[in-house]
């Protein structure tokens, strides 16, 4: 008997594919594989058509929408168009993270106000405003994940901000799991280790990083979106039933040192 989990006929929500190497696309496509019906959610309207020609690769169609998070009435019409089309929801993989390239390097202090307004609303608020405009809509059990870094945790050099907001979002996981857990929904975070993807490249010392992680995790090898991917399985299926409020480290262990 197989125990990969059957998602047939079950709606997920993926939010935040950039291109192929985007870790949602990994989870998209394990998703797929499981069964599940899927909504793939865009930022803006240029980057639709690489979405379609990316989601033609799955086996079942997907629905695609624009949805960008810094917008409280796109967020909620997505949904509202995401349950006239699809049904209540069981899952949403939410993986989605922006701030200001140039608050990416040098002194931390040195970011604007602005900058960090920026970060934390993208990257951490965005979480609670999907999350309470999909409520209406989730299925009994659903169950919700994210993406967070070592970085919010303790300092690694170049995170500035972006550790703030991962500070802030794995916060907002406890504080909405433990709201929506009287209605059966789980609300849980993947701490991914290092994935070479668009978001990663030319900010600080990636290499360095990936191989300080090659040289001392205790697995002694970096992750793989694929990874991160079959832990969002688990905790997006009913697998992962009982998890919630959880961090859930992919990353060969590191975080351990
Ligand atoms: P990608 O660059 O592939 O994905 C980042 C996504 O964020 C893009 O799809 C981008 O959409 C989306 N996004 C940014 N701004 C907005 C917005 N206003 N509205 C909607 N979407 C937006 O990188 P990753 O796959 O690496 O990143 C996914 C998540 O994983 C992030 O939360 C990141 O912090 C986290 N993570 C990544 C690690 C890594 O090493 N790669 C390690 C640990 C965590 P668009 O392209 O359409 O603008
Ligand atoms: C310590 C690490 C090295 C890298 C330092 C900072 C990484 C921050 C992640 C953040 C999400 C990156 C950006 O926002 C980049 C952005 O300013 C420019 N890029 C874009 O606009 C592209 C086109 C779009 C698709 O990107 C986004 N995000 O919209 C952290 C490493 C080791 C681990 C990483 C990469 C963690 C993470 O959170 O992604």
């Amino acid at each position: 008997m197989s125990i990969f989990p059957t998602l047939t006929n079950k709606t997920y929500v993926v939010m935040g594919i950039a291109n192929k190497r985007s870790i949602a696309w990994a989870i998209a496509k394990t998703l797929d594989e499981a069964g599940a019906k899927l909504v793939l959610t865009y930022a803006a309207e240029r980057f639709k058509s690489g979405l379609e020609s990316l989601a033609s690769e799955l086996k079942q169609e997907a629905i695609l929408l624009e949805c960008d998070v810094t917008n409280d009435e796109a967020i909620d019409s997505t949904f509202r168009s995401i349950h006239e089309q699809a049904g209540e929801i069981q899952g949403i993989a939410h993986s989605i993270a922006f701030a200001d390239k140039e608050a990416l390097r040098g002194e931390f202090s040195e970011m604007t106000r602005g900058q960090f307004a920026q970060a934390l609303d993208i990257s951490a608020y965005s979480l609670t405003a999907v999350v309470k405009a999909a409520k209406p809509y989730f299925a009994q059990d659903a169950s919700v994940i994210t993406l967070t870094y070592l970085g919010g945790e303790r300092v690694v050099p170049n995170y500035n901000l972006m550790g703030v907001a991962k500070a802030a979002l794995d916060s907002s996981v406890k504080y909405l799991a433990n709201e929506y857990g009287p209605h059966g929904v789980r609300v849980n975070a993947i701490s991914a280790g290092p994935i070479r993807t668009l978001s990663a490249k030319g900010v600080g010392d990636f290499n360095s990083i990936l191989s300080e992680l090659e040289q001392k995790a205790p697995l002694r090898r970096n992750v793989s979106a694929e990874e991160v991917a079959s832990t969002g399985l688990f905790l997006l299926s009913g697998m992962g039933s009982g998890v919630t409020g959880e961090v859930i480290h992919v990353d060969s262990g590191y975080h351990i040192l």
